[in-house]
């Protein structure tokens, strides 16, 4: 028998690898994914997902529109194919961008084949297998191999698709040479991992700890929320996110010193993000702060801002997995969940 955990824990620490085999290709299909993108004359992108993907969504979206200008914005599946004309204006162009590591989510094939009938656009698919249905649904399909995984929790593949995120920003800005500094993101994913696993199991395990709070702002909230969803899916603990500045607005008063802010801190924002940080420290809650530098858990990765994004989440990954392995559960097998979430006229398949 696999101990519990195996599948995650190769998961999470093989990123750095990945992520290295995923610039290689994006690199290698930055022309094609620049013609493909310009030759559609979008007037905006519509970035969609379910659960992770969703969350994955969300943060493209936030990035997209800051670096490219262009108006995005991120939507469950679900609301693009049963609601389509509060998802999407129907006589514009439009990029639908669907995102799914297993490539099988019903209600991702289904917001597909219905922008597909409706929309005024092209759709672009970003997924990990390249024998599943969405890999070959769209106009133009990029596939990230590396991203495969065995366990249900997504971890390895949400980095690897968000990378796939920064590759589509890169070739709508015609900005190859970013590669240059991307290729610094695995050695810095390496560094956090080996340095700071211990942090990561020591806070995950604490007995003293019963809710997590994300703060993420911008694209932040997207991983923010993708964090919590983890802390919730392997180790069945309270966890939600919120934007940095929207958590002075009644949730703080769930802040007891058995919560845990987990702040991902940004450089451009940080006063106003440390100003909610030290006013919940005060009211007793704990705290631990990530980014660049200055801050409890520190990337020192040298590439810009909204470029580095992906470095957020090993911690809090091995902070998820560690307390799921603390209370007796396995982190590969989340209660009630299974890999894909297949539907039959509107109703759970599985
Ligand atoms: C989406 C997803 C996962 C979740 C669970 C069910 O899958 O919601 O995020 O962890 O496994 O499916 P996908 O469309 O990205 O494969």
């Amino acid at each position: 028998m696999i101990a519990a955990g195996t599948y995650t824990q190769t998961e999470i620490h093989s990123q750095p690898d990945a992520w290295r085999q995923t610039l290689g290709k994006l690199r290698e299909q930055h022309s094609s994914l620049r013609q493909f993108y310009t030759a559609g004359q979008y007037e905006s992108v519509l970035f969609t997902g379910c659960g992770s993907t969703y969350y994955l969504a969300l943060a493209a979206a936030s990035l997209f529109q800051q670096i490219t200008g262009t108006p995005a914005r991120g939507l469950p599946a679900s609301e693009v194919w049963l609601n389509p004309a509060a998802a999407y204006p129907a006589k514009q162009r439009t990029l639908l961008v669907a995102i799914s590591r297993s490539g099988e989510t019903t209600e991702t094939l289904h917001a597909v084949d219905s922008f597909h009938q409706q929309a005024n656009g092209a759709v672009l698919t970003l997924s990990c297998y390249p024998d599943k249905a969405l890999a070959t649904a769209g106009d133009y399909n990029l596939v990230l191999e590396a991203g495969r995984e065995d366990s249900v929790a997504q971890t390895r593949a949400w980095s690897v698709l968000y990378l796939g995120v920064v590759g589509l920003i890169l070739a709508a800005n015609g900005d190859e040479a970013a590669y240059e500094a991307l290729n610094r993101l695995p050695g810095a994913g390496e560094q956090i991992l080996q340095q700071q696993l211990e942090k990561a199991q020591q806070l995950g395990r604490s007995t003293q700890l019963d809710r997590f709070y994300f703060l993420g702002s911008g694209a932040r909230y997207g991983i923010a929320s993708e964090l919590s969803l983890k802390m919730k899916e392997m180790s069945l603990t309270h966890s939600e996110p919120f934007h940095f500045m929207e958590f002075r607005h009644g949730p703080m008063s769930m802040v007891t010193p058995g919560a845990l802010i987990f702040a991902l801190l940004s450089d451009a924002q940080r006063e106003h993000e440390m100003a909610v940080v030290n006013e919940m420290r005060a009211l007793g809650g704990q705290v631990i702060t990530l980014g660049e530098q200055d801050a409890d858990i520190t990337f020192q990765s040298g590439v810009s801002e909204p470029l580095r994004n992906v470095l957020y989440l090993p911690f809090g990954q091995m902070m998820a997995f560690a307390r799921s392995l603390s209370k007796g559960l396995n982190p590969d097998r989340p209660t009630n969940l299974e890999t894909v979430v297949r539907l039959s006229n509107g109703v759970s398949a599985g």
